[in-house]
């Protein structure tokens, strides 16, 4: 199969670990996840969302693509792409139908979904579906993605939505634009949790226990990311001795 952007021939990728293998039968058709995001840093909003639509949509596997360059985030300073990628591979590490992927933070420049899945679909057979996750925050704005056309072309959406949360809106959006987009609604658990309180949380000192796994927990502050405040953990017992 063609190379792919300079990222290799599809053997490559899959040999690398990067990519899971799909397509082999051509009996039967393959369902593949792919949860994109900035993962400035990952968290159980993330994860919970894969998870289930994992289940309802019946997919083979989800891919977790951290962005290399976002689209859309020019203005603020991102964690490294090593640093998000290390942080997606140490969260879903434990999932067995999880694989995180250096796909986009490998590739120059800034990178767009359009083009992201322009490459998934030369790479995998014509009997591999592209699912495409999204959070209820990014699926009323998919209209105005770089080539949104482009996105509704190549693959199926799958909007999660929290309980409670205004669908209609999305929904006029989508059904307005004049893409043709396939959008498969699910309800995940309410996380109202974000990248972002994360980061305030870790430099205010506050602890991200049940927010993320603790692995990447351990990961931010060995690699002092969003100005972590160093912890002193004292056990109990040494403060008992030193009064
Ligand atoms: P975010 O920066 O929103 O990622 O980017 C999501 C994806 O959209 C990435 O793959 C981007 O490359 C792509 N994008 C965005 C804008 C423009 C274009 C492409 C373009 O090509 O023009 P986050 O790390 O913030 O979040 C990742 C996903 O998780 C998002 O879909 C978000 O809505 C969702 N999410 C939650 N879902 C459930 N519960 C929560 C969540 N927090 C975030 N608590």
């Amino acid at each position: 199969m063609a190379d792919a952007d300079g990222l290799g021939t599809r053997a490559d990728l899959v040999e690398r670990g990067d990519l899971p293998l799909l397509g082999q039968d051509v009996s039967r058709t393959y369902r593949l996840g792919i949860m994109g995001g900035t993962f400035d840093p990952i968290h159980y909003g993330h994860l919970v969302t894969a998870e289930q639509a994992f289940d309802d949509l019946d997919l083979d596997v989800v891919v977790f693509m951290p962005a290399g360059r976002p689209a859309f985030k020019q203005g603020r300073n991102v964690t490294s792409g090593e640093d998000r990628n290390a942080m997606t591979l140490l969260a879903t590490s434990d999932n067995p139908h999880f694989v995180a992927t250096r796909f986009e933070v490998d590739r120059a420049g800034v990178t767009y979904t359009a083009d992201t899945l322009e490459l998934l679909r030369e790479i995998y057979p014509d009997n591999v579906e592209l699912f495409f996750i999204t959070g209820a925050d990014a699926i009323a704005e998919i209209v105005t993605w770089r080539e949104a056309g482009r996105i509704a072309r190549l693959a199926h959406l799958v909007g999660a939505t929290r309980p409670g949360y205004d669908l209609d809106r999305a929904d006029d959006l989508i059904s307005g634009s004049p893409y043709d987009f396939d959008v498969t609604y699910l309800e995940v658990p309410a996380l109202a949790i974000s990248s972002s309180y994360l980061r305030e949380r870790v430099s205010g000192g506050q602890s991200l226990r049940y927010l993320t796994p603790d692995s990447v927990t351990g990961y931010i502050h060995k690699h002092h990311l969003y100005g972590v405040v160093p912890t002193r953990y004292v056990s109990v017992l040494e403060e008992g001795e030193s009064s």
